[in-house]
């Protein structure tokens, strides 16, 4: 296969078609809103007017939008991606969405004759744009055998989770609960070293040197140690939207989360406060002006 669609050019969807673009592939995009496409298609994509043409009744199409309405509207639209895969289409689903979701589009997808994998990634944009996306994939075997280079040409690794649609997802909603969990403790942390009259830079390096050398503490140490939480990388609200999806999956399986319920209240709060545009790592300056260090 060398051709694909794809659906989605945000932060992350612009980063992962020029890759593709560079592995060789022939691709075809739609966007909500088109004038955010000229990037790509100066890179040589070709933009089409509605979702259903980026793709052929038994093509690939990748789709990289914001939540689940999103997706959901994208495949059951009239023009959407449900009017037109058929007969081994396959749709590799790159959003964070809920793992019912991704149930619920994998049964669609195989009345169809078409399949759905789901395959959430762990990375910001500037992972994707270095090709170092870390990609889950759960689905159909034979289909995501036929994707997998796919996904190589946009990632470092695919991490093969089973068969079961949502398995991908489960995992990657534990993965960003980790890592809310981890913004809120650093700035715990450093605001106990601010305190004391320790530099929080320094902190954030001995913490992310030694017990802690790994890319979410090396990458969003810094940020909380500066305090400095604009441009996002990834937006607060679409924080809070995988928070609420962590959540639904904790209530749904009774698995009892208390940390996803502290952050959540972080999250919650700090887009009452204004800061849904900001980086989802400025959830810490609620622990900063509770320390009145703000
Ligand atoms: P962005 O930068 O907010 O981009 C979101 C994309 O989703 C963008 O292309 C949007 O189109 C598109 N979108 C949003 N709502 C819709 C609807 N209703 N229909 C069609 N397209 C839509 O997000 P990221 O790239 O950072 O993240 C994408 C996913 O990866 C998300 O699941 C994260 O949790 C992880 P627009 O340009 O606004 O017209």
């Amino acid at each position: 296969m060398n051709e694909v669609g794809f659906i989605g050019l945000g932060n992350m969807g612009q980063p992962m078609v020029k890759n593709l673009l560079k592995a060789g592939l022939k691709v075809k995009v739609y966007n909500r809103t088109a004038n955010k496409a000229a990037e790509v298609v100066s890179a040589g994509a070709e933009l089409v007017e509605r979702p259903c043409d980026v793709v052929t009744t038994d093509g690939i199409v990748i789709t990289m939008v914001s939540n689940d309405q999103a997706l959901e509207e994208l495949v059951y639209s009239p023009d959407g991606l449900g009017a037109i895969l058929g007969e081994n289409g396959i749709h590799l689903s790159m959003s964070t969405v809920a793992p019912e979701t991704s149930r619920k589009l994998a049964q669609f997808h195989s009345e169809k004759g078409s399949f759905y994998i789901a395959s959430p990634v762990f990375g910001r944009p500037e992972a994707a744009a270095a090709q170092k996306l870390w990609i889950l994939s759960s689905g159909n075997s034979q289909a995501k055998e036929k994707v997998k280079s796919i996904q190589e040409a946009m990632g470092q690794r695919v991490f093969d989770l089973g068969e079961e649609p949502g398995n991908a997802n489960v995992v990657k909603l534990g993965g960003n609960f980790m890592i809310m969990a981890a913004m809120e403790a650093m700035a715990e942390a450093f605001n106990l070293a601010e305190k004391n009259g320790i530099n929080r830079e320094a902190v954030a390096e001995v913490y992310s040197t030694t017990l802690f050398n790994c890319t979410v503490y090396n990458g969003y140490g810094s940020m909380i140690a500066k305090k400095k939480f604009e441009p996002a990388g990834f937006q607060l609200e679409l924080g809070l939207k995988d928070c609420n999806l962590v959540l639904d999956e904790a209530n749904s399986t009774k698995t009892p989360m208390p940390l996803a319920n502290l952050v959540h209240n972080r999250l919650l709060a700090s887009v009452a406060k204004g800061r849904r545009k900001q980086d989802w790592a400025a959830l810490t300056k609620l622990a900063n002006e509770e320390a009145g260090l703000e």
